[in-house]
């Protein structure tokens, strides 16, 4: 598969490297580290994410300023980095050949190659072994965008994908300079004002059931209005209803124009990938999410707590 991926890219010119909307660090991370790779190889690159406004937290990110949120015009090849699904991108189905990368295990294998790995830990690590199994060396603004990728869809190594062989590919990265002090704080240390209003707006309206093994938060485009808050603003805010002791459960209901995303995260005793994929989205066993088009939040918490044993 690797050696198919790499033949379909030396002989494409025009490439797309796209990435699922709401970006996370994965996202940008492994979709920007193949960019100067390509270009190298004087390849025509477009680096395309369907998102408006990105979380400007990423924006150390080498190249992050190429980021356009929409498709050009000519194109032979689109590589989709960490989306699991193809509605995921927000793009039109085309006759152009696609190379799926990602990690997901609840992955639909839309490509016409997948480069397809649950058994690691970011999408960015499916990138770093293509580079290594076609002798690329490793520049530092490729290795800062696979660090941050990795570290990020790791929880900085303390999720439970965490294993010797994301500190090997941890150790190759720094090798090749990325540096993980001024990564940490890039991503950790520039919330905005906003973003901590939201944050202790969320916490206010929390809802605890089952013993408390549950937590639920719901989070309406008014209260983004009252906080001055931007949609990234709620990235990674479930975390926090997971953090409380008690919590096995932590589900963040966001409104959105016409839906509602709702994002999951467990501990260890519930596998929330199994949740989303009964709402038709996806994930991984500690982090998965889907987005439902109503407004009826209420109906939503029932019927996911209908799914959830615990
Ligand atoms: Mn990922």
């Amino acid at each position: 598969m690797y050696q198919e991926a790499w033949n379909l890219i030396s002989q494409s010119n025009n490439i797309i490297l796209i990435s699922h909307l709401n970006p996370d660090g994965d996202a940008l991370g492994s979709s920007l580290s193949l960019y100067p790779v390509l270009k190298d190889m004087g390849k025509n690159v477009h680096v395309v994410n369907m998102t408006l406004p990105l979380a400007l937290r990423y924006d150390f990110l080498p190249n992050f300023a190429k980021i356009k949120s929409k498709m050009p015009s000519k194109c032979d090849l689109i590589i989709s980095f960490d989306c699991g699904s193809f509605d995921r991108l927000g793009i039109d189905k085309s006759d152009i050949p696609l190379i799926n990368i990602d990690h997901h295990k609840t992955n639909t294998n839309y490509g016409d190659i997948n480069l397809v790995d649950p058994g690691k830990a970011s999408a960015s690590s499916v990138v770093l072994s293509l580079l290594e199994k076609n002798d690329i060396p490793l520049r530092r603004d490729v290795a800062t965008c696979i660090y941050t990728a990795l570290a990020e869809d790791t929880g900085f190594f303390s999720f439970d994908n965490v294993s010797e062989k994301v500190f090997e590919d941890a150790a190759k990265l720094i090798k090749a300079k990325a540096n993980p002090a001024l990564i940490a704080q890039k991503l950790k240390e520039r919330n905005s004002l906003a973003k901590l209003r939201l944050e202790a707006l969320l916490i206010d309206k929390l809802e605890l059931v089952n013993d408390a093994k549950i937590g639920y938060s719901i989070l309406t485009l008014d209260d983004f209005t009252k906080c001055g808050a931007i949609r990234p603003d709620s990235d990674r805010c479930v975390d926090i209803i997971r953090s409380l002791v008690t919590v096995e459960l932590a589900i963040l209901l966001i409104e959105e124009n016409h839906s509602y995303k709702i994002s999951l995260r467990s501990k260890d005793k519930v596998d929330v990938s199994d949740i989303a994929l009964v709402f038709g989205g996806g994930g991984h066993k500690r982090a998965a999410g889907f987005t439902i088009q109503t407004k009826d939040t209420e109906k939503i918490i029932d019927n996911i707590l209908n799914k959830v044993q615990i």
